[in-house]
């Protein structure tokens, strides 16, 4: 199972996967993804939400880069967010704060500890003025 064959579509398409192995997660074995996101306009993101599952242990998920870029060729890194702390073969989300940073693009780069990474769903939330 890899994200050749589960698509990343899958992380927008705002439905989110049932627990367990093999549902409808998208998956990278002992790989880290770059994962580059366009909001088509510059907005200010509140915070992201991203729906996981930890395979092999509790802390696969390591840490999550987060850089942002307005353009889509200049990314400056925002923040490295890491002790994320989850329960083996269940669906998780973790939430990360943007302090509601101004931009368009935004790059994410998670590493993981053990098997690799399994995520379902990614929400950007954006803040209303
Ligand atoms: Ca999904």
């Amino acid at each position: 199972m890899d994200a050749a064959r589960y698509g990343i579509n899958r992380l927008f398409d705002g439905k989110l996967p049932k627990d367990g192995w093999r549902s409808s997660w998208t998956a990278w074995y002992q790989k880290n993804p770059t994962l580059t996101f366009d909001c088509g306009t510059e907005k200010k993101i509140g915070a992201i939400r991203i729906y996981f599952q930890v395979f092999a242990r509790a802390d696969e998920l390591k840490s999550i880069l987060v850089e942002v870029s307005l353009d889509g060729e200049k990314y400056l890194p925002f923040n490295e967010y890491g002790e994320i702390i989850s329960v083996r073969e269940r669906g998780a989300w973790v939430e990360i704060d943007l302090k509601s940073v101004l931009a368009r693009y935004f790059r994410l780069t998670p590493k993981y500890q053990g098997w690799g990474h399994q995520w379902g769903e990614i929400e950007f939330w954006e803040l209303i003025r």
